[in-house]
């Protein structure tokens, strides 16, 4: 009876350390404004209603899992296990810093951080994982060989934070934000990595026309990749990072200490293009005087026909939860560029 008891209290105290490991993606600053929008918690799915966020929903992540290798030709692989899409997007500019918050990551879980994006060519709150085509912005694997340096290592060091820049020659449009880590400390072994992805969506604004090719994320890794089978005990002076390679035009971010947030947020819906055509034209919440973001028209873009299409206004629905959208305002006067934007969304100029 003793050994069955003790056996028992070793696997509850397994349970426990496993749940306590590892690390969630659990947030998203946008910089420059410091807004910080909630990513998902498992726990969310417990409370009544549960919070819609930006961060993909995985529910059934209760142990803080991770995905294997074994794992890598299944959807678990796209945004984590039993992902599901989130239910509003953060926007964003072209070009823009977005800072990720991990909730904890143990030292001991060296490896690299990377970044990827998709266009979901329509909402992602509805996106078919299967059929996101990533490319990825963003890598950073072995900094330093002499000193056993890692990406992990920096984001640690600063404070669990990781800070990946939009490309800005990318068309306007909603896409998925994937990002992750690699854990190596078991990668000598087969099956031994550990892949710690995690999405969130994002409403791109800007003036850019490039469509970067992408591919599913169930064809990003291999198990006998270079950077996936990869021994961290022994000597090495360099490190392959693995998946596709780096958007031509990536551009890089220098990563620091979290800034101070200047507001917290809950996100806005995808853009919808309107029934009969018209390209996208995302919008974008601005700060309006009064204190709540609304709904701003993107620039018209030139179509290859030299036609522009019309910036068509925000439903009447979405600009109601656009404007909730902003839960504290700095008071700052709001530039006049902006403001006649909005006043013309408005129907007031
Ligand atoms: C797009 O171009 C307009 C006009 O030059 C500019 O005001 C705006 O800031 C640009 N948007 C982005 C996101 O760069
Ligand atoms: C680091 O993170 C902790 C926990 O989230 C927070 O309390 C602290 O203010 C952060 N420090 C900095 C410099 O951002
Ligand atoms: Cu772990």
């Amino acid at each position: 009876m003793h050994s069955f008891y003790g056996s028992a209290v070793a696997a509850v105290a397994l349970l426990a350390a496993r749940a306590t490991a590892h690390g969630i993606a659990t947030a998203m600053v946008h910089w420059p404004d410091g807004t910080f929008y909630h990513g998902y918690d498992p726990s969310y799915q417990y409370q009544k209603p549960p919070p819609v966020v930006i961060g993909w929903g995985i529910p059934n992540d209760l142990t803080n899992t991770f995905i294997s290798p074994s794992g890598y030709a299944t959807p678990d692989i796209v945004c984590h296990l039993g992902a599901t899409p989130a239910g509003i997007a953060a926007p964003v500019n072209a070009g823009d810093v977005l800072e990720i918050q991990w909730n904890k990551w143990p030292a001991s879980h060296k490896g690299p951080v990377l970044d990827y994006l998709a266009n979901c060519n329509g909402p992602c709150e509805t996106a078919d994982k299967t059929k996101l085509q990533f490319f990825k912005i963003s890598e950073a694997g072995l900094l330093d060989a002499a000193k056993n340096q890692w990406a992990a290592d920096e984001l640690l060091a600063n404070n669990l934070s990781w800070s990946v820049r939009l490309p800005s020659d990318i068309a306007p449009g909603n896409y998925v934000l994937r990002h992750e880590m690699i854990a190596l400390h078991a990668a000598g072994n087969a099956n031994g990595a550990q892949n710690y992805p995690f999405c969130f969506n994002l409403v791109i604004n800007g003036n850019g026309t490039a469509t970067p090719t992408g591919i599913p994320a169930v064809s990003f890794y291999k198990e006998k990749d270079p950077g996936i089978l990869f021994d961290l005990f022994t000597k090495f002076t360099t490190y392959v990072i693995p998946g596709p390679p780096l958007y031509s035009d990536a551009l890089t971010a220098a990563q620091t200490k979290p800034g101070a947030i200047k507001a917290t947020a809950s996100g806005v819906a995808s853009y919808v293009a309107p029934a009969g055509g018209g390209a996208a034209a995302p919008t974008r919440a601005v700060r309006s005087p009064a204190g709540h973001a609304v709904r701003e028209a993107a620039p018209a873009v030139e179509t290859p026909a030299g036609v522009p299409n019309a910036a068509p206004a925000a439903p009447a629905a979405a600009e109601a939860t656009v404007a909730a959208v902003v839960d504290q305002q700095p008071a700052e006067p709001l530039p006049t560029t902006l403001l006649t934007a909005v006043l013309k969304v408005k129907g007031r100029a």
